[in-house]
């Protein structure tokens, strides 16, 4: 039994080390430790190599502006909330109604992708956003309100779309667009793209800890 259970660890190892995680924070303070930092919102240009948060490790994600985004500042919130860090809320990137910004990412192909959207500005009126993704005739969207009154940020300054599932090719376009507001902007603070486990993992992982467990119960009899 206990070799059958070690036998199976590289397994469940090489599966979680292959789901990969890319977070992405947008503007001029830096998110420490594996963040992807961009600074340039009016830089037309691709980021190859991001790194995944989980290994440090640079992966084949890569990230193309493609319409420059409006202008960048610091007017975002001012505490982090769930894997967004404080110096990730803080600045962004920022459209207008005239101005839209659209990025595409470099996947794999017929992989599912949960996506996450943060879009804070200090402000208590609506400024709302839409965050559309597209692969081959595949297309979602979330809106999200960037009001942060008093800067701070909650739940409803992100939005997700949970596994979206890439073509062939494995790009998605990324459009983000100003809805409404009084004032006609809409904000892009940082973006977190977390590859969904293969099913074959979630069964490993369930083989795993049936062992495991019944490894247990016979050491307790
Ligand atoms: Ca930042
Ligand atoms: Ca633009």
């Amino acid at each position: 039994m206990k070799k059958s259970l070690l036998t199976l660890l590289p397994v469940v190892a090489a599966c979680s080390l292959s789901a990969q995680t890319i977070y992405i924070d947008f503007g001029d303070t830096d998110t420490t430790g594996n963040w992807n930092n961009f600074s340039n919102s009016g830089l037309a240009t691709t980021y190859s190599g991001l790194v995944d948060f989980n290994t440090g490790l640079a992966t084949s994600v890569s990230m193309t502006v493609n319409d420059t985004f409006a202008g960048k500042n610091t007017s975002g919130g001012t505490n982090g909330f769930g894997v967004y860090e404080a110096n990730g809320a803080i600045d962004t990137w920022y459209v207008t109604d005239t101005d839209s910004g659209q990025l595409t990412f470099e996947l794999a192909a017929f992989t599912s992708y949960d996506f996450s959207f943060l879009s804070a500005r200090n402000s208590t009126d609506e400024r709302i956003a839409e965050f559309e993704l597209t692969s081959g005739a595949s297309i979602v969207n979330t809106t999200v309100s960037a009001a942060s009154p008093s800067g701070v940020v909650d739940a409803s300054n992100i939005g997700t779309i949970s596994s979206f599932t890439t073509d062939a090719t494995g790009i998605v376009t990324l459009d983000v667009t100003f809805i409404s507001g009084d004032s006609k902007f809409g904000y892009l603070n940082g973006i977190t793209i977390t590859q969904v486990p293969e099913p074959s993992t979630y069964a490993a992982l369930a083989g795993l800890l049936a062992l495991g467990s019944v490894m247990l119960r016979r050491r307790r009899s």
